[in-house]
């Protein structure tokens, strides 16, 4: 049943991290999916007991859905993939790539990417990380120039997940990989995509007026 789907998010971040909060990638999946859904929060502030008991490390996104709750982005994609076709095929093959590289997305790609991404930004003189980050996107490159989606020839809930995690704007200026590129670029013109970032910008703008002011 997919009309209980209810994603987790913060009542309100600052501006930077808005438009990337990981809330965006369960929103787009059930927007590819066409799945009613409602988006509820917890306070950023002041992360309680009751926010721990869903999310054990005090973070968003998690997911209910009925009586099932879901912490982990990754774990509530493969949930709503296991609902949707439109997100994961049903035969073995299929289902088998999509799991790997959804998996790997995280797991190859976004354990170096976000703590690469964090030197860059708090200025450090050297990212010791960087050869470890042109590795794997070097890599991921010679997959991309051969074909136009990771998983089952089409679009796939690996494809959300690994688009989500390299558009973060340094990992996308981080050397020239055409193929990436083109494939994040394509990726990011999606509909679904584009409806589930503009809800999440207008989501924490929103809550900017109800903020105490400074
Ligand atoms: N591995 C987690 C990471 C979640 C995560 O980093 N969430 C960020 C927002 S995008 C957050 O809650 N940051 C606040 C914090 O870590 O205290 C997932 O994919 O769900």
């Amino acid at each position: 049943m997919s009309e209980c789907v209810t994603i987790w998010t913060y009542d309100w971040v600052p501006e930077g991290p808005r438009g990337f909060v990981r809330d965006i990638r369960l929103r787009w999946a059930c927007e590819e999916a066409g799945f009613d859904y409602s988006v509820r929060t917890v306070p950023f502030d002041d992360r309680g007991p009751a926010h721990l008991a869903r999310q054990p490390f005090g973070q968003v996104p998690f997911l209910s859905d009925g009586e099932l709750e879901i912490f982990e982005s990754g774990a509530g994609l493969l949930h709503l993939a296991r609902k949707s076709e439109k997100l994961m095929p049903r035969d073995p093959v299929g289902e088998a790539q999509t799991l790997q590289w959804t998996v790997s997305a995280l797991n190859s790609m976004e354990m170096v990417t976000v703590p690469w991404w964090f030197l860059e930004v708090t200025g450090a003189q050297e990212n010791g990380l960087s050869g470890w980050l042109k590795s794997r996107l070097d890599h991921l490159e010679s997959v991309l120039k051969e074909r136009e989606w990771l998983a089952a020839d089409r679009f796939t809930v690996a494809d959300l997940l690994m688009a989500d995690v390299l558009r973060v704007a340094r990992v996308r200026s981080f050397g020239d990989r055409p193929a990436t590129e083109s494939y994040v670029t394509r990726i990011m013109e999606r509909p679904s995509f584009k409806k589930a970032r503009a809800d999440q910008m207008a989501h924490f703008a929103a809550a900017d007026d109800m903020r105490p002011q400074p």
